[in-house]
């Protein structure tokens, strides 16, 4: 067929380099950016497959995320705006890693195991961070669409959360929202503008915020953003792109690692701060106190902030719906704690990495999801959304509508695609005007249980297999039995190891009731996972 045939030629422009391997990860392929030319085209290919097999426009965003600039990587999304699914996650680590004359037999054998009808139409979206190497990336995506009859829309520089919104927005013919980034901005200021509007005496300290944009997308978005919502949030932005590097000792993962505030900020005594990673679909807060100690504010916290105030809003108006926080086994146990004895919220654990979240959460009317990095959003049932709709459509008591009106802005105003630092960034500060709080308030909440994680390098992670959500190891013999004992020698201890999906390394998590417990159930865990999986290279050091 003239299509393969074109596929053919094309592919010798994006050469695979004989005897690359390389995987689609936790949240898809990232590399360094020199072997990633013939993953991008392919990944043109499969979108367009996988376009034609959905009957539905498909995205593709060309980003590396939080890693260094020299990185990059690629993020395919489905339909509804979510990321692909894991059987298609199969499939590109298939194409992926076909050597040149192996691409055509690759690709037939999806389109057959699919059932695909090569004459369907295809459409793709595609968008890019600001790396240096994303411009020819992303046109590498185009070619491999336009190899297999393709029509592609190239939305150019936008964060990862915007293109999942566009992809949502297209193909829910525009009920989602509008498919351009000025529709974006739109929808969420107009919700943002209309929760704060009504929150009176608020001085201009109390609408400040302090932003790291850590020298990317997020930043250049902010900027775009600013002139929309400036009656509600006067923003000062840091790390805009203009002078640092990307994610060069700032952006969320920089200040969640690391457990203090990015390089070239200037942040005053308690003034609100929050960081955006690489492709603005992470964001954790901060602020330092008055003996100038780093204050964290991660995603269990945002999650807490932002069901209490679900759940507060669903009893004013008398709304019977059931809201969850999904977590990860990151999650602070104090966060656990708190949400489920003191607000009495359902919780649910899953494996790290969004779709795992987002899965879990829609099985609930409200799932509010979040991963301790930061990563998270709010997911609403179609019923949830309905019933709050014909309560704002109603002429009940003016306290339960004036509830769903909050709520339906809510709604609104949260990218429930994915996580989004924008939105999340945005709802944030909306509940904290509306509740008249400053960020120690939301601080004291609960208190984070002093907390450690470390690395450990073995010869193959896989021999490390979990289950429970990560919270317990199944193998190697004799592991769990070690932590679990290890544990017991502290209080209000928990630890567990896992096989990173991003990294090669095992990673190890440890919580107890003071610091100095919590370093050293770090360090006795990984020395057991070091003499029990195979551990490369010199014993784990003990932290001082
Ligand atoms: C990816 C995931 C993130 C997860 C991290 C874990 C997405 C969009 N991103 O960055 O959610 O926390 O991987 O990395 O799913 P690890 O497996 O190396 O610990
Ligand atoms: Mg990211």
């Amino acid at each position: 067929m003239a299509q393969f045939q074109e596929v053919t030629q094309k592919s010798m422009q994006h050469p695979k380099p004989k005897g690359l391997d390389l995987q689609y990860g936790t949240a898809g392929f990232r590399d360094n950016a020199q072997h990633l030319d013939h993953i991008m085209f392919r990944m043109g290919l499969l979108a367009t497959l996988r376009s034609k097999k959905t009957k539905a426009t498909i995205g593709v965003m060309v980003t590396a995320s939080h890693n260094p600039e020299e990185d990059n990587g690629v993020k395919l999304i489905d339909p509804m705006g979510e990321m692909v699914t894991p059987a298609w996650e199969v499939y590109a680590t298939q194409l992926a890693n076909a050597e040149e004359e192996d691409l055509l037999t690759a690709l037939k054998d999806i389109i057959e195991r699919e059932g695909i009808n090569l004459a369907e139409e295809a459409n793709v979206f595609v968008g890019k961070d600001t790396r240096s190497s994303s411009a020819s990336l992303s046109q590498a995506v185009l070619d491999g669409v336009s190899a297999l009859g393709g029509h592609s829309k190239d939305y150019g520089l936008v964060t990862t959360p915007q293109l999942h919104y566009m992809v949502c927005c297209q193909n829910t013919q525009g009920r989602y929202g509008e498919a351009t980034v000025e529709g974006y901005y739109n929808k969420l200021s107009q919700a943002f503008l209309q929760l704060t509007s009504d929150v009176p005496n608020r001085t201009d300290d109390q609408k400040h915020l302090v932003v790291d944009g850590a020298n990317g997308i997020g930043a250049l978005k902010i900027r775009e953003m600013e002139g929309h919502i400036k009656k509600g949030l006067q923003i000062s932005l840091f790390n805009d792109g203009t002078g640092g590097k990307l994610n060069y000792q700032c952006g969320a993962d920089f200040v969640k690692v690391q457990q203090k505030a990015p390089a070239d900020i200037k942040m005053n005594v308690g003034e609100r701060c929050c960081s955006f990673d690489g492709d603005a679909d992470r964001i954790v807060y901060y602020y330092s106190d008055t003996e100038g100690r780093f204050h964290l504010l991660d995603g269990d916290k945002i999650a807490t902030l932002i069901s209490t105030f679900l759940k507060e809003l669903l009893t004013q108006a008398g709304l019977n719906l059931k809201i969850a926080v999904v977590q990860t086994a990151y999650a602070n146990g104090s966060s656990t704690h708190y949400l489920e004895d003191t607000m009495k919220v359902i919780v649910r654990c899953t494996k790290t990495g969004v779709k795992h979240l987002h899965h879990a959460a829609q099985e609930f009317d409200i799932g509010v999801y979040f991963e301790a990095n930061g990563h998270g959003t709010v997911l609403f049932s179609k019923a949830a959304e309905e019933k709050i709709q014909q309560l704002v459509d109603s002429s009940s008591s003016d306290e339960r509508r004036s509830a769903a009106i909050l709520l339906h802005n809510t709604v609104n105003l949260i990218n429930q695609t994915v996580g989004d630092a924008i939105s999340d960034m945005l709802i944030i500060e909306a509940i904290l005007a509306i509740k008249g709080m400053t960020v120690q308030q939301w601080d004291a909440i609960y208190t984070d249980l002093p907390n450690r994680q470390l690395k450990v390098k073995v010869s193959d992670r896989r021999v490390i297999d979990t289950t429970d959500a990560e919270r317990r190891t199944v193998s190697p013999a004799g592991l769990q039995g070690a932590i679990d004992s290890l544990v017991k020698k502290y209080r209000k201890a928990r630890s567990f190891v896992r096989p990173s999906g991003t990294e090669d390394v095992v990673r190890v998590y440890a919580e107890a009731e003071t610091q100095e417990s919590a370093d050293a159930l770090a360090n006795e865990v990984s020395l057991a996972v070091y003499r029990l999986a195979g551990g490369v290279g010199d014993e784990p050091k003990l932290l001082q």
